[in-house]
């Protein structure tokens, strides 16, 4: 079903969808002219082409391409194939790509982390504890070890998971006993990061595997590569380098650009290019270029997740999310916008070529006609910076028409699952066990993530609603990736929104301070949820392994291949997944069942779908409740008030001081 509402025409005949201040800044006359993907999905519908749609059509070889029909005996593939091959093959197709972009992200910032070890780049390592901690759980012993060996020894540990071949990737180790029990009796436990996806496009080639069950269970170990190789590795590594996030305040929506500051959005997901970028912005020799020209300073601001990478370890602003990007150039008051890779729309080019703005590409990997390359190397990457940020300086004085929105809302991010664990668990007695004691007495109902993209084909309601939704229930929200900017421009990450909580969570919350909405990152940091769900269950008191615990994902607005793949290794570890519309098996009955319902069986978890907001927080609330009734917690429980006993007895675990009972950290 379609929930996209129609588009209303606006003064300028702009199309007026998503968020207001797109409209508002779309409907100035600065923008006139100006095609975005709105515009695009006005002019092309909301299903722009129906080929592919659900699944059963295959281009795999030139005998096709193959439109399938299930069911239907003539509306097989040249070959032979049935929609139940062909519906699993793209599936898992869809997996390798977004596990790729995982992979070759989490590489890359292997590589830049390791170096940074060996003095090579301008960036530091700035957790050491984190560095110890990460050192142990890969089977390195810190002890004796100076900061640069030790961070070369982790560093060309976590490198060689990429290319291993055999065995086993080290932060598996992480999972509950019991959840890796079952992955080995599959056999899905990933070799190596890139292996899974080399060997999953072999499979899904033309005339090897046939059998969608078998296709779907490589497709999942493909996936665990993903969330407990490929992103935890980025995010853990990007954390020692660059600092493990604490709750910042900043703003988010596009009114952060700013009238008297050169503007420089930076777009993609990388965080070593915004690094530096950040890093150079307040050098005296940018500051001086900044004077001649006029102009206060340089604004940094975020687009997708790069800005979610940079708002959480440096609490700069982000100025939209992935359907703002052709926005925030619309304004014509962006001087530069500099990209790197994943999800950067090639509309930003000509929207960009509208105005003064400089368009950069700095990814040998992505290039966009009409911008210029300038491509980044760690190594001299406060050069690069300083080159790019000269240029927007010098752009500064050609802005013409412009119009900067009013809006932009205060957020409060940076909960890193350390800090979870130190601001539920308190100064004195950091632990999860807090939030177990309140999901076990029912003030707080359950966990639910709300995570992923945000696109043209669900209304930006869906995440709002739905998470005030869950809060009013006692449901404590995570969020990450644009799902996060879009609840963050509706005032949900900020204290001030315990209000609209139900009376238990509010309780819990009104004693730590925190907002009701936790922003957990970019798209690579999911694998943050994962540790999350992880201590949780070491904690104990919510069962023995992940399917057990209340807790539940979704993504109502999901676009990219990304998303997918994080739903799988979700799945995959026992947490269930609702999924916004048109699940990519929905041509096949045969996979969706699997998909929907044994997977349940097999890994405690499945796949489910919604559309409104209500039928998400329905489905969500339901699971909650069915898990909690399961661990016989849906009779009235008594508070548990700590003593200081009980506090002695959880220790000590502040973020950057030291492992968490349990090791969170
Ligand atoms: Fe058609 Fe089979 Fe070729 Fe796919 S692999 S395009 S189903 S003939
Ligand atoms: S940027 S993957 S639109 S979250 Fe991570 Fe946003 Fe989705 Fe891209």
């Amino acid at each position: 079903m379609d929930t996209r509402k129609r588009f209303k025409k606006g003064n300028g005949g702009c199309p007026s969808i998503q968020c207001e201040a797109n409209r508002d800044v779309l409907c100035q006359s600065c923008a006139e002219g100006v095609i975005t993907a709105a515009h695009r999905v006005e002019q092309r519908g909301v299903e722009p082409c129906l080929f592919g749609k659900g699944g059963t059509c295959c281009r795999n070889c030139n005998m096709g391409p193959c439109q399938i029909i299930e069911g239907v005996d003539s509306m097989i593939g040249v070959c032979g194939a049935d929609a139940s091959t062909v519906a699993a093959r793209n599936f898992a197709r869809i997996v390798a790509g977004g596990a790729a972009a995982h992979m070759d992200h989490g590489r890359g910032v292997a590589m830049a982390f390791l170096e940074t070890a060996r003095g090579e780049t301008p960036y530091e390592i700035k957790d050491e504890v984190k560095l110890q901690a990460t050192a142990r759980r890969i089977g390195i012993d810190p002890e004796g070890k100076d900061k640069t060996d030790l961070a070369i020894e982790v560093g060309e540990k976590m490198l060689a998971e990429f290319g291993q071949q055999t065995g086993m990737l080290e932060f598996m180790k992480r999972a509950p006993a019991p959840r890796q029990e079952i992955w080995k009796e599959l056999d899905i436990l990933p070799r190596g990061v890139d292996r899974e996806v080399v060997e999953l496009m072999h499979r899904t080639h033309m005339g090897v595997d046939q059998d969608y069950k078998n296709i779907l269970q490589h497709a999942a170990r493909t996936a665990l590569a993903d969330g407990w190789g490929a992103s935890m590795i980025a995010t853990e590594l990007s954390d020692i380098m660059f600092g493990t996030p604490v709750p910042v305040r900043t703003k988010v929506n596009i009114g952060v650009l700013k009238e008297d500051e050169v503007n420089i959005t930076v777009h993609g997901h990388e965080p070593v290019l915004a690094e530096a970028l950040a890093m150079a912005a307040n050098d005296p020799e940018i500051v001086a270029e900044c004077k001649k020209v006029g102009a206060k300073g340089v604004n940094l601001a975020g687009v997708c997740c790069t800005g979610n990478e940079i708002l959480m370890r440096r609490g700069l602003p982000i100025a939209g999310s992935f359907v703002q990007q052709e926005v925030v150039l619309a304004t014509g008051a962006v001087e530069a916008m500099v990209v790197d890779v994943q999800c950067i729309m090639q509309g930003v080019s000509p929207v960009a070529s509208k105005y003064h703005t400089e368009l950069f590409t700095t990814s040998e990997k992505a290039k966009i006609a009409g911008a210029e390359h300038i491509p980044f190397n760690e190594h001299k990457a406060l050069d690069v910076a300083k080159t790019i940020i000269k240029r927007a300086i010098a752009k500064y004085p050609e802005r013409g028409k412009h119009y900067i929105p009013v809006h932009q809302m205060d957020v409060v991010a940076g909960f890193s699952h350390e800090t979870i664990n130190y601001i539920l668990g308190g100064r004195f007695r950091a632990s999860y066990k807090p939030l177990n004691d309140n999901i076990i007495n029912g003030r707080i109902k359950g966990v639910a993530a709300i995570v992923g993209c945000d696109n043209y084909k669900v209304m930006d309601e869906v995440h709002v609603e739905l998470a005030k939704e869950l809060i009013a229930n006692d449901v404590l929200v995570l969020v990450t990736g644009c799902a996060a900017t879009g609840v963050g421009r509706a005032g949900l990450l900020s204290p001030e929104a315990m209000n609209m909580c139900g009376d238990g969570l509010k309780e819990v919350l009104e004693a730590v301070g925190c907002p009701p909405v936790l922003h957990c990152g970019s798209c690579v940091d999911n694998s943050r949820l994962l540790i999350a769900a992880t201590e949780m269950v070491r904690t104990g008191g919510l069962g023995d392994d992940i399917p057990s615990l209340p807790l539940i994902g979704c993504a109502p607005q999901w676009m990219s291949e990304k998303a997918v793949s994080i739903g799988q290794y979700f799945v995959s570890s026992g947490a269930a997944v609702i999924f916004g519309p048109n699940f990519p098996t929905s041509g096949s009955k045969v996979v969706t069942d699997f998909c929907f319902n044994e997977m349940k069986e097999i890994y405690g978890a499945g796949w489910d779908v919604a559309v409104t907001a209500n039928e998400f927080a329905n489905k969500m609330i339901d699971k909650l409740d069915e898990k909690r009734k399961a661990l016989g917690l849906d009779k009235k429980q008594e508070r548990v008030l700590f003593d200081m006993a009980m506090r002695r007895e959880l220790g000590s675990g502040l973020p950057g001081q030291g492992c968490a009972p349990g090791g969170a950290h």
